[in-house]
């Protein structure tokens, strides 16, 4: 008998799914939080996936990593203290600690078992988690910015979508909280979902960061797993513009998709996508 093919669908519309053949699944868990699964998958490898939408994969995993923390890392002329709300993979944390000048990075993370599970079979991601400049800290990523003020550099919101536990992220009042809890001279980045299928929300993201940050910024960078896989990322700054950083002072990183060159580049938006903001 033909072996049985499995195939697992993530619904990115009411009316479009993103397909790809499974060899196994390694991992299922109703967390308290949200359903989570880490699936062996033939053309992308090892994939997460939470309340049915694809995180990450070990064969993209860079495009979005890199894209989400170098650009503001290489934006501030010397981030010392990070945190990252959400993003309990770990793929951020181990981007960020690529940069010398970072004392500390703190992962934000409301679900421990998304940590648990990614230690546990994503370790190509997970891996820097246990670096002595990394530290964990499990509570509500809005709670933990409003009681923190003036303490990072850079803060990086590594969400899933504005569904369920993170919908709280994509609100007025939380990137106010993420104002008070930069320092004078800090700046945000958050991932914002994709310019052909999410345009109110990156509107909306839009005007709210830009009427309380002085910069607002937004960029585009490639994720094939991800819906479109065009994806957005809104920066505000209350300080640094990441189009006047010198690029020729930019050290050279180990990075598959981040280089000097881009770092300008990806704030080049298509027409369609300048007329979202
Ligand atoms: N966070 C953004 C995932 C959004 C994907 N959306 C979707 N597939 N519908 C990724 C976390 C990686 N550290």
């Amino acid at each position: 008998m033909a072996e049985m093919e499995l195939w697992f669908t993530e619904q990115q519309t009411p009316d479009l799914g993103f397909t790809c053949k499974i060899t196994k699944t390694i991992y299922t868990a109703k967390t308290q939080y949200q359903d989570l699964a880490i699936l062996e998958t033939k053309q992308f490898g090892r994939m997460l996936v939470l309340d049915g939408a694809v995180q990450t994969t070990i064969a993209d995993e860079f495009c979005y990593h890199e894209l989400i923390s170098h650009v503001p890392l290489f934006t501030h002329p010397n981030p010392k203290k990070v945190a990252v709300i959400g993003g309990g993979d770990g793929g951020v944390i181990r981007e960020i600690l690529k940069h010398d000048e970072v004392e500390k990075a703190y992962l934000i993370e409301i679900d421990r078992e998304v940590i648990e599970a990614s230690k546990k079979y994503l370790p190509e991601i997970s891996c820097a988690l246990d670096d002595e400049r990394a530290e964990v800290v499990i509570t509500d990523g809005i709670k933990f910015v409003s009681e923190n003020k003036n303490m990072f550099d850079v803060i990086i919101v590594d969400s899933t979508d504005p569904v369920g536990p993170a919908v709280g992220l994509f609100q007025d009042s939380f990137y106010k909280a993420v104002f008070e809890c930069l320092k004078e001279d800090g700046l945000f980045v958050a991932q914002t979902e994709s310019p052909f299928y999410d345009q109110d929300l990156i509107k909306n993201v839009f005007h709210a960061v830009k009427s309380i940050f002085p910069i607002t910024r937004l960029y585009l960078g490639f994720i094939p797993t991800y819906p479109s896989g065009l994806w957005s990322f809104t920066l505000g700054s209350k300080k640094y513009d990441p189009l006047e950083v010198d690029i020729s002072k930019i050290k050279r990183i180990d990075t598959k998709y981040y280089n000097p060159e881009l770092h300008k580049a990806l704030f080049a938006l298509p027409t369609f996508v300048q007329e979202i903001i």
